[in-house]
């Protein structure tokens, strides 16, 4: 009976449980203060996991590109990575860490390109191309500008001063051009990252049960109301040029992250 009983709850948990889990990778570009007054070095971390249920974290291969934009010039920071180990809840993975100053106003956005990573349980490689938002000294610098990446989400809110209870929009494009009718999944870091123990700490919320989705209008725009503090992921999947990655399918995602704060 109490076998009977095990053996229908698992089949219940695999029927439930796990295809309802809001588990979208993401692909993070992660700093503690997103709004700087002075000249200060930033420390940045690369983490590929799975922020809203807050659940293992995978190993990331060495990015094949990693930068900033700063009005219009592009600085690398590819040599400057370091490799760590990512503590997540259930185990570690190979992430990366550097040290970036940021020394003049205006916007710096940064811009990974992850190896493609291999998904067994999907038998796909994923490919997120990531973009996050630092600004010094309150002055706007091409944040709403396309970067030319072959696929990328542009915001049309300023991205590191959004307020909880309005929203957040940005649109999707591929190879330049608006994206109709992209799949967004979106999540919110659950367990604040703990830069000095290179850690993930305990989930804040419990992850609802299914993936929270966009989809993007003609034009290729989504719009998000921004329900909590902190920081939101928007990730469009497979929307980029590139379909596969060593006679497999690749998922070529376009990510971005945004910092909401509270209106005091
Ligand atoms: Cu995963």
């Amino acid at each position: 009976m109490i076998i009977r009983r095990t053996v229908l709850l698992l089949v219940l948990m695999a029927f439930f449980v796990l295809p309802n889990q809001a588990s979208a990778h993401f692909q993070l570009v992660y700093t503690d203060a997103v709004v700087l007054e002075k000249p200060t070095t930033m420390e940045m971390r690369l983490v590929f996991g799975h922020p809203l249920e807050n659940s293992h974290v995978m190993k990331m291969e060495k990015p094949l590109e990693f930068y900033y934009v700063h009005k219009g010039k592009k600085v690398n920071l590819l040599s400057s990575l370091q490799s760590i180990m990512w503590q997540g809840p259930s185990n570690k993975a190979a992430a990366y860490e550097t040290q970036v100053k940021a020394k003049r106003n205006g916007d710096y956005i940064f811009v990974v390109v992850p190896a493609p990573y291999y998904e067994k349980s999907e038998d796909i490689y994923i490919q997120q191309i990531t973009k996050s938002f630092v600004n010094r000294g309150g002055f706007p610098s091409g944040w709403n500008e396309p970067l030319g990446l072959k696929t990328e989400i542009v915001p049309l809110n300023k991205p590191t001063n959004v307020f909880v209870g309005s929203t957040f929009s940005g649109v999707v494009l591929s190879n330049g051009k608006p994206v109709a009718e992209a799949e967004l999944e979106i999540e919110w870091i659950n367990g604040s990252p703990d830069l000095n123990k290179n850690r993930f700490g305990a989930s804040r919320v419990d992850p609802p049960s299914t993936s929270i989705v966009a989809i993007t209008d003609v034009n290729g725009v989504f719009t998000f109301g921004i329900p909590r503090a902190g920081d939101w992921g928007f990730a469009a999947l497979g929307v980029g040029p590139d379909k596969t990655h060593n006679g497999k399918e690749l998922s070529q995602d376009a990510v971005i992250w945004i910092r909401a704060s509270d209106l005091k």
